[in-house]
């Protein structure tokens, strides 16, 4: 009683430092509590990231967005790092795929039924492999769980091993190219690959076109316009189509009329181009102001409404191969649909859709697991089967690549419809 009496008259200062003593020897810097710290990044990273933005690398700036978890005893955290193009020649499918993240994000950390906050980490690659490189280095030194991205193919050839190397997991949401996977059991793709939906593409093509004769276009210095190039020969070729003429070009180049001339010369009745977007609309405007009619048809890179919006009346009839249309009847599809013009008041594109659709993956990852760290949403991830999303069900091979249908589209009225 003389003791409880002595306490409340204790001045408050000294108790509050006596208290903060207390607290601090509990939580004193032993190696377990490091550890701990370290198994459960988000909420000092959401704090960090929100006082010090993201540092600009290779001269474009590197955007942060984060979301703020909301403390909860309950809810696992997850740090989840993304690279995407802000910049460059990719800018057009990484702006899309920026704006898909933070809503998946924003609607996961709203709900807590699904039991896991996440921090989002944007970095910008700039379409460039060495501002890739330092935009997965400076991920991995925040002790992020997992990294979503790169852009392209191209960039994940030399991001991913250094991220395979440090094991920290990796989700692709729109590297199509060869190779991906391959460079290691970190590397996990939710984008179907150009080897599964191109020759789709072409079939479906030939199938209404009837073609004899097709000529091949692709540039030779981006990786999947590249070996999109070579699944197109080859599956020109399965379909019994001659190949007369096989055109090359950079990603970078404006003019095209050489190369169309050489098309119009060799009297092809279909061409098929693999490109990234920019030099999608100058190969399609060009054909047509030149008065070359045939059907045209494009692989992922043509897979935007940048496509119709820049090229207009030329890119009519032009079909991509998807994994994803705004047509699906899949509810969640729908809904995803209606979030994202309410949020950006702009329709989604199938980059958006996968980035929406990546972070869900990643999330089902981090529920399934005992705890939220790399090795174990690595292990996490393999057993998603069949899981609902909203690019229909979807599964991870063998391999570590995205499972679920292709949608084949064409361009009607200045959108991507689908090719009936
Ligand atoms: C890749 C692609 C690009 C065309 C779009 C991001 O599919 O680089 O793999």
């Amino acid at each position: 009683m003389g003791a409880g009496h002595t306490r409340t008259r204790l001045p408050l200062l000294p108790a509050l430092i006596a208290l903060t003593a207390i607290l601090v020897m509990a939580c004193g810097g032993g190696d377990d509590n490091k550890a701990e710290t370290k198994s459960t990044p988000a909420a000092a990273s959401a704090t960090q990231a929100a006082a010090v933005p993201s540092a600009s690398t290779g001269g474009s700036t590197a955007a942060t967005s984060t979301t703020a978890a909301t403390p909860s005893t309950q809810a696992k955290q997850l740090s989840l790092g993304a690279v995407v193009s802000l910049n460059g020649a990719a800018a057009v499918f990484g702006k899309s795929q920026q704006q898909g993240l933070q809503l998946a994000v924003d609607e996961i950390n709203a709900n807590n039924a699904l039991g896991v906050k996440i921090t989002l980490k944007v970095e910008d690659d700039g379409t460039d492999r060495n501002q890739g490189i330092n935009a997965f280095t400076k991920l991995i030194n925040d002790n992020v769980h997992l990294i979503i991205g790169p852009t392209l193919s191209n960039t994940a050839l030399a991001t991913d091993p250094v991220a395979q190397e440090k094991k920290v997991p990796v989700l692709g949401i729109s590297n199509t190219g060869k190779g991906i996977t391959d460079i290691g059991d970190y590397i996990f793709r939710a984008s179907l690959a150009e080897s599964d939906v191109l020759p789709q593409t072409v079939k479906r093509v030939v199938d209404k076109v009837k073609p004899k004769k097709a000529a091949l276009m692709f540039a030779n210095d981006d990786a999947v316009s590249k070996d999109g190039g070579d699944l197109m020969r080859d599956a020109i070729r399965a379909n019994g189509v001659e190949i007369v003429t096989e055109q090359q070009f950079s990603t970078n180049d404006k003019d095209f009329r050489a190369q169309l001339t050489a098309v119009r010369n060799a009297n092809p009745d279909v061409i098929f181009v693999s490109s990234l977007i920019n030099p999608a609309v100058g190969i399609v405007t060009q054909a047509r102001e030149l008065g070359l009619k045939q059907p045209i048809a494009g692989g992922n890179g043509f897979n935007t409404p940048a496509l119709s919006q820049q090229a207009g009346e030329a890119a009519e009839g032009v079909a991509v191969g998807a994994a994803w249309n705004a047509a699906s009847s899949n509810p969640l599809s729908q809904q995803f649909i209606q979030k994202y013009k309410a949020k950006y008041n702009a329709d989604p594109d199938q980059f958006a859709a996968q980035a929406y659709a990546g972070v869900y993956i990643v999330v089902e990852a981090a529920r399934r697991a005992e705890k939220v760290d790399r090795t174990s949403l690595r292990d996490a991830l393999p057993k998603i089967q069949n899981f609902d999303t909203l690019l229909g069900k979807f599964s991870f091979t063998e391999k570590r690549d995205a499972k679920h249908d292709a949608v084949i589209q064409i361009v009607k009225g200045g959108k991507l419809a689908v090719y009936e």
